[in-house]
């Protein structure tokens, strides 16, 4: 299962076209990948590097809340949303600190620089945090994932809006057969606007021998700190629906779009790949939450994850 990620990896090194990024920091990519985990052999929470659960956990409820204002996250010590509301704020007519123009890559490359930009985003984070008004302003990332799932807006003159999750799992309780059971995190008007456009833009869904499988079109992957996020993410969410719906879980299939690995990640990725493996964790989900809308973090729980330690890796933004 795992050795199906690590072999993806050395693939990608070893075949990876160079390409310069959005980012500045150069990436080795390869276009169109597919990788599957059979969720009956463990829950695919790679065991080469320690990951840290508690984060992907935060984020899956907070998509779950249909909530893209990363307080949430905060309020749950989560930081990886924290650079694309920044950004909203840095580019404001507010903002009036020391120039911040570029600051993921600068914070890479100049230290004295990242000193600045840590103490700015301490404040900005502070800020969010506490300040009402500030939040409502700054708060947000957009019209991806959690708004798009719970609240995607009408089209229509009489306005409302669809929660795709509550249809989603109406239909696979009553229509598990359907070849339609779709979630979509991609709005062609709204979200090329948002700070960061939707990674995992469509997922669906698909019911066969009392099993619940899923497969994830993702357009970009950074495979060394995204990719095992979301690998976890969606086998977690796999494994909510499966248990509102009476079912046993399938397969998670992750086809990605741009699948490359950062250049600053390649001794990590080498590292990782050179690692030994342990035998793959299992999930427990409280089986008194009686809707996928009311699980708390302690309601969520990784039994049994042996891993190898933490390996650090800077985020490209
Ligand atoms: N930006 C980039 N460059 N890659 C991404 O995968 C990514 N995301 C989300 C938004 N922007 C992105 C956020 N997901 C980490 C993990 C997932 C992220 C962002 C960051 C990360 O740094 N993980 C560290 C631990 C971080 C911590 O302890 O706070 C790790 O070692 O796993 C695509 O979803």
């Amino acid at each position: 299962n795992e050795q199906t990620y690590l072999d993806m990896a050395a693939k990608i090194l070893n075949e990876g076209h160079y390409k310069d990024d959005r980012t500045g920091t150069g990436t080795y990519s390869i276009f169109g990948t597919q990788m599957r985990f059979d969720l009956q052999e463990g829950f695919p929470l790679l065991t080469t590097k320690k990951v840290f659960f508690k984060l992907i956990k935060s984020e899956l409820l907070w998509f779950l809340r249909g909530d893209n204002n990363i307080r949430f996250l905060l309020q749950n010590n989560n930081h990886i949303w924290d650079e694309w509301a920044f950004k909203n704020w840095i580019e404001s007519d507010e903002y009036s600190g020391p120039d911040m123009t570029d600051f993921g890559l600068r914070s890479q490359t100049d230290s004295q620089f990242n000193a600045l930009y840590q103490e700015q985003k301490d404040i900005f984070v502070d800020k969010i945090l506490n300040d009402d008004d500030f939040m409502e302003k700054y708060g947000y990332i957009g019209e991806v994932y959690g708004k798009l799932w719970r609240s995607w807006a009408s089209v229509l003159p009489e306005g409302g809006t669809t929660d795709q999750v509550s249809n989603l799992i109406d239909q696979i309780k009553n229509n598990p057969n359907s070849r339609r059971l779709i979630l979509s995190a991609w709005n062609a008007e709204t979200t090329p606007q948002a700070p960061l456009p939707s990674c995992h833009v469509l997922s669906q869904y698909y019911v066969s021998d009392g099993k619940l499988s899923a497969q994830l079109y993702q357009r970009s992957g950074d495979f060394f700190l995204g990719v095992p996020f979301n690998i976890a993410s969606y086998s977690l969410l796999i494994h909510m629906i499966a248990a509102q719906t009476g079912l046993e879980v399938g397969d998670f299939v992750h086809t990605i779009g741009d699948t490359h690995i950062y250049k600053n990640h390649i001794d990590q990725v080498k590292e990782q790949i050179s690692r030994p493996m342990h035998p793959l964790p299992k999930l427990w989900l409280n089986p008194e939450v009686k809707s996928i809308f009311d699980y708390t973090m302690d309601d969520i729980k990784i039994l049994d994850y042996e891993s190898e330690p933490a390996i650090r890796g800077a985020v490209a933004v």
